[in-house]
């Protein structure tokens, strides 16, 4: 008997497959189609065992989708800008374009191997000047849309490495590379338009009912919408200009309980004022110096200034309170001005406990002498000491006190998003070059589309400070296409997010010449099947949706796909235990499992050191908790690991990858091999019309299998198929006899069992299939359905006694008539060993509940 040879048969396979182009996703409206699309990876070096579960997912559906014969599309594609091809550019003179193929080069191999059902025909990455050519079309498109706008912006400024940082660039305060404190400057940048889209993107929301409800709620809250007042207060000592001061609130009803006012160190009366007084001038430079997350100002320590200027409140003039400049107030939220109500919002009453300001409470839930001590009151209650509110709950009077300032003419009620627009522009050379041009006579002129694309240029250095773009003696420099005069290109490029944003629908088309062609959209979209991480489930997906309301007011998409990705489902991560050993300084140093001896006794290293073992978290580089999954497909086979992260948890749970675990899948599928192996090879392949009772009951058992296994595809409940496929697998192992039906009733079977098994381990089902003269190839071959009339019984297990002895236990589909049951008892191996030649007097059948047999 030959063992089953894991690693010769998938490369036999995948040349079959390639071969026959399987997977190859050609249009045919006569066929219902089926789009499942898995993240596409940035091209960071090397595949990890994340990747290898999320394609994995993927591959699980395309081949189940096809065998039950849908015409699939499972493209695979590299998200290829961004700056950690900038960083190994800077760190170690490798070009970014060279360092970014050499990795997809190398990442394509290590995928290859898993025998990933992907159409490979289709595969692009965003660093193609074909794909970033369209992206800049869209653009333009976008521009001409009115979708796109040029405004000034605060940002993070590196004053050493002379660029903007995004906000997780900045740490404490410093830039991630220089070290140098940031600065927030004002610049004029590039942004899509997406808050004119905040209520449609929420209100869209609901009708995403095959997404998690977890990601749904996450975009729910990123859009942010709040109903409020917006009104202005008169103000006293202010500078000219400045007679009156606009603020935001959505607690109307806390107006009584107000005690100071507070601007924005941005806002416009702070920057007046800088002028007057070092000390507002200092603490807005300070401020300036802090980075503009919103985590950076909601973290940090709560302070302000008092500028001296008054405000009055609006329901009695004799009120007055101070205005300060606070670094908590974000200019881009609201009016970036607010009135602080110390009792009932937690910032106020740190900033009024430190400022000495007073506390009053204006909602209770106990009566009017309630007080707030070191905890703002933010439950529902009754307004309190607040006239011609006293007694309303907090809702009707937030709707008095609108009806009021709407009457008074000083205020309106509004609706707010805290969605902000979409700023795209960065500082830097790998990205998609955005494709406009500056004339000193024409201003913003766009690129002529016969233009596009705008490439990058290929001769450029990179010392790590500034644009590259910007240095290059001549890149930059070009003609007006409106005047013809001598003009700059723009040296902004996109914000890598807007890569991702599209490029399932490029996958439609992905070589069309222009961003996608009507007819394929039409056919392909929508993305029936996404999954990917959960990490992507605000921004990403945010982007996406709105990229495709972009792409359909400008004819680049049907209104079909105005949401493009049907049903959403968010995969666990793939952790491992971690390891560590004393270092000389006490400081433990990160072991990798590869040098690890584990057994049931502890850890230790090769040499003897003993191994402390740490909690099983995410694969991570930095806790060296990795396993390499080239080593994985030499040592264990391709499908031991597919079959491995599939079965031991729910998808979207996380998996802990285990050695024995993994050696554990491949002892299995040895084990299903030599089922196929044991099955003589002129078993018979029909079925006789009556089956006796132990081919009916395997029968049932692969009917059952389809049933639940399908069930369980269907449902991304892929543990419990394969827990089901486990359970197949043993009721071949027991059908041992070599009665000619029970053969059929075997080959039938296994050829099941290849079949069910197909989608998570491709390679074993079509060595299976073809050695079981199966016809054609299993990934075309077309899903098994489960006959009913052979699933009216569950199987139920029988105690069977022996002159009142319990011999045997024997397994039988429920309702199985006494004369079937007498006949699987008296075939029963242990039935006959304790009757020892005996022949029984009488049996005595309790349907589904025990024999007698008795001699
Ligand atoms: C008075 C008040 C009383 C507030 C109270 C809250 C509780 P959401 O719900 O997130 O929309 N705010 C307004 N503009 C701001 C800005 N630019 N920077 C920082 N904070 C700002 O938050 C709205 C609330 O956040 C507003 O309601 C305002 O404080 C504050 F018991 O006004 B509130
Ligand atoms: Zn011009």
């Amino acid at each position: 008997m030959s063992r089953y040879e894991a690693r010769a048969a998938e490369a036999k396979w995948q040349a079959v497959w390639d071969e026959a182009h399987a997977f190859r996703a050609e249009h045919d409206p006569t066929r219902p189609k089926y789009y499942v699309l898995e993240m596409f990876p940035y091209p960071s070096g090397r595949i990890h065992m994340g990747h290898v579960r999320n394609y994995t997912m993927g591959d699980v559906v395309a081949r189940h989708r096809r065998a039950l014969g849908y015409n699939v599309l499972h493209p695979m594609g590299w998200d290829a800008f961004g700056m950690p091809a900038e960083n190994a550019a800077i760190e170690r003179g490798v070009h970014p374009g060279a360092w970014t193929w050499a990795n997809i080069d190398q990442m394509r191999a290590q995928m290859k191997p898993f025998g990933f059902s992907i159409d490979w025909s289709r595969e692009f990455a965003t660093c193609d000047p074909e794909y970033y050519g369209q992206q800049q079309r869209l653009f333009l498109d976008m521009l001409d849309a009115g979708l796109v706008a040029r405004k000034a912006a605060v940002v993070n400024w590196d004053p050493v490495d002379m660029t903007v940082l995004a906000n997780e660039q900045v740490i404490d305060g410093r830039g991630w590379r220089s070290g140098a404190p940031v600065e927030r400057r004002e610049l004029v940048q590039w942004f899509f338009r997406i808050s004119d889209f905040s209520e449609e993107l929420l209100a869209a929301l609901d009708g995403l009912d095959a997404w998690p409800d977890k990601v749904r709620l996450m975009q729910k809250n990123w859009i942010g919408k709040s109903r409020g007042l917006q009104f202005r207060f008169d103000t006293r000592g202010a500078p000219a200009g400045f007679e009156r001061l606009e603020v935001f609130t959505t607690r109307p009803d806390t107006i009584f309980g107000a005690s100071f006012a507070a601007v924005s160190p941005d806002h416009p009366l702070a920057r007046a004022l800088e002028a007057e007084g070092p000390e507002i001038a200092a603490f807005v430079a300070e401020c300036r110096r802090a980075g503009t997350s919103e985590e950076a100002i909601e973290s940090a320590e709560k302070r302000g200034v008092d500028t001296g200027v008054r405000v009055v409140h609006p329901f009695d003039p004799s009120l007055e309170l101070p205005v300060y400049v606070a670094n908590f107030v974000l200019m881009d939220y609201g009016t970036g001005a607010i009135f602080g109500c110390p009792a009932h919002d937690q910032r106020d009453l740190d900033f009024a406990r430190k400022y000495g300001l007073p506390v009053p409470t204006v909602v209770s839930a106990t009566g009017p002498d309630f007080t707030v001590a070191d905890t703002a009151f933010t439950d529902p209650g009754r307004l309190v000491n607040s006239r011609f509110l006293d007694g309303m709950e907090v809702e009707p009077a937030k709707v008095e006190v609108i009806a009021r300032a709407e009457a008074g003419g000083w205020g309106e009620g509004v609706t707010r998003y805290r969605l902000r627009d979409w700023g795209v522009s960065r500082q830097r050379y790998w990205g998609c070059p955005i494709p406009v041009i500056h004339c000193p006579a024409c201003g913003v002129v766009p690129e002529r589309r016969e233009n596009l694309p705008v490439r990058l240029p290929e001769d450029v250095s990179f010392d790590g400070h500034g644009n590259p773009l910007e240095r290059h003696p001549t890149w930059a420099r070009t003609t007006c296409p409106a005047c013809g005069g001598p003009a700059r290109r723009e040296t902004d490029t996109m914000d890598t997010f807007v890569d991702s944003s599209w490029y399932f629908a490029r996958f439609t088309a992905p070589r069309a010449a222009e961003p996608t062609v009507m007819a394929e959209a039409e056919y392909w979209m929508n993305v029936d099947q996404y999954i990917g991480g959960v990490e992507h489930a605000i921004l990403h997906l945010l982007y996406s949706r709105f990229f495709a309301r972009a792409m359909m007011k400008t004819g680049h998409l049907p209104e079909k796909a105005i949401e493009p990705f049907d049903a959403l489902f968010t995969q666990g991560m793939v952790t491992h235990e971690t390891y560590t050993t004393p270092g000389p300084d006490g400081r433990p140093i990160w072991r990798e499992p590869s040098e690890v001896i584990r057994d049931e006794s502890g850890a230790r290293l090769a040499d003897g050191t003993p191994v402390e073992v740490g909690p099983s978290v995410k694969m991570s580089k930095s806790k060296k908790n990795v396993v390499d999954p080239d080593e994985i497909v030499a040592k264990y086979g391709a499908d031991a690991a597919r079959w491995f992260v599939m079965s031991d948890s729910p998808p979207e749970r996380d998996v802990e990858w285990t050695a024995a675990g993994a050696e554990a899948a491949a002892r299995h599928l040895a084990r299903v091999w030599r089922l196929v192996e044991t099955l003589p090879a002129d078993a018979p392949a029909a079925i006789p019309a009556a089956p006796g009772p132990e081919a009916t009951a395997l029968l049932r058992a692969a009917h059952g299998a389809i049933r639940d296994v399908s069930e369980g595809l269907e449902g991304f409940a892929f543990n419990r198929a394969i827990a089901k496929l486990y359970e197949f697998a043993n009721a071949i192992g027991r059908a041992t006899g070599d009665a000619p039906d029970l053969l059929a009733a075997r080959r039938f079977a296994l050829r099941t069992l290849a079949q069910l098994m197909a989608p998570m381990t491709p390679h074993l089902a079509e060595e299976m299939w073809a050695t079981l003269g199966g016809d054609g190839l299993v990934a075309r071959a077309p899903w098994p359905e489960a006959d009913p009339a052979m699933l009216v019984a569950d199987e139920v297990v029988l105690p069977v006694q022996v002159n009142g002895k319990r011999r045997a236990e024997i397994r039988a589909p429920a309702g199985l008539d006494a004369a079937a049951v007498e006949a699987l008892v008296l075939a029963d191996p242990a039935v006959l060993r304790a009757l020892a030649g005996a022949s029984p007097r009488k049996l005595i059948v309790v349907p589904d509940r025990i024999v007698n047999v008795v001699v």
